[in-house]
């Protein structure tokens, strides 16, 4: 008799239990999820065999030049969703401003925020990357369209938060507020089937996470902090391995399993890094709430990531995300608590 294999559509009526007036719209809206992860799991795997590799031709609104795959997942993402009539409202990192729900389609009471592939200038280098996504309630009363108040909510509101990192097998991480759970898709059968049970990150490891090519444009705190990273201290601090992978999904996995912290500090490299790369609401929020979850920190070295109001939908922030400890370690550097 097979072992009673947990899937993900089974783990998310579970976790629906767990809301008594849950109406099984989240069920829905979560099944279209796994349901687009396949589909762009299917074609990052097929990348190298078909013509969806190299440049789009075209830019996003943060002036990247997009993949084929990056505007493919925001195409897939946006077909899964905006059908379902369980959201009044989306935003891409790929798109500009806010996706409608078409008029003839019900409006839901959710607004859903997602990056369709994180990481996707390593996709011709088969580096692993990643669809990151949100899931709100809507703020705005009544069975409308959503409105931008909707999406510009803060971290804390998240009703859910996941990502799907596509590497050497493909896994859905995910949290609803009780805890993560990680999900590995089983191509046989394609169903994401219950690998990692109530995730927990280490309270410290031993993997420090940045791009040192910006040290010079760094803070001093951050500065100091990394040179401390690197030194082994005995006494006060331990040896920590530097591994940066380029592709926040796979660096954030691995921390998540392993323990470390990954940082993201801003710069003065041009005044328009100063919040650093990664952006609040589609990188920053939806990770901080994993981690948080499942026992970590994430803040951008002086506020708590899910605390900050977000004032536009692309706006950036600094991200230092991963074992509690060190993230406040690297917190007292940061604030100048601390030198060595
Ligand atoms: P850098 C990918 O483009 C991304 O948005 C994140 O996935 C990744 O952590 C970061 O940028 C890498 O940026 O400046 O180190 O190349």
């Amino acid at each position: 008799m097979d072992r009673f294999v947990m899937t993900l559509n089974r783990h998310i009526i579970e976790q629906e239990r767990l809301y008594p007036h849950a109406t099984g719209a989240f069920t829905a809206l979560l099944t279209d999820i796994a349901l687009a992860a396949k589909i762009i799991s299917y074609h990052v795997n097929k990348a190298g065999l078909v013509d969806i590799l190299g440049k789009s031709g075209t830019t996003n609104v943060f002036g990247e030049e997009q993949e084929k795959l990056d505007v493919f997942a925001h195409e897939i993402m946006v077909r899964s969703l905006v059908h379902g009539g369980k959201l009044c409202a989306l935003a891409s990192e790929e798109s500009d401003g806010l996706i409608p729900i078409p008029e003839n389609i019900p409006k839901g009471k959710y607004v859903c925020l997602f990056d369709p592939l994180d990481g996707s200038s390593n996709i011709d280098v088969n580096v692993s990357i990643g669809t990151i996504f949100s899931i709100y309630r809507r703020v705005t009363s009544g069975d409308g369209p959503g409105t931008l108040e909707d999406l510009l909510q803060p971290g804390y509101k998240q009703v859910c938060a996941g990502y799907v990192i596509y590497g050497s097998s493909t896994m859905l991480v995910y949290t609803t507020g009780t805890g993560v759970h990680g999900f590995t898709l089983d191509p046989s059968y394609g169903e994401f089937v219950l690998s990692h049970p109530n995730i927990k990150i280490p309270t410290k490891g031993k993997i420090y996470s940045v791009n040192e090519s910006y040290f010079d444009y760094w803070d001093e705190g951050v500065k100091n902090y990394v040179r401390w990273a690197k030194r082994a201290v005995p006494s006060d601090g331990r040896p920590m391995n530097s591994r940066y992978i380029g592709s926040l999904v796979a660096d954030f996995h691995r921390n998540l399993l392993k323990g470390g912290i990954f940082l993201y500090p801003g710069d003065n490299k041009s005044p328009d890094r100063k919040q650093g790369k990664l952006r609040l609401l589609y990188e920053a929020n939806p990770m901080a709430f994993i981690v948080e979850q499942a026992g970590g920190k994430a803040s951008d070295g002086f506020r708590r990531i899910l605390d900050i109001q977000p004032t536009e939908l692309n706006q950036r922030t600094p991200l230092i995300i991963g074992s509690k400890e060190d993230v406040e370690i690297a917190e007292e550097f940061i604030q100048g608590k601390r030198s060595e």
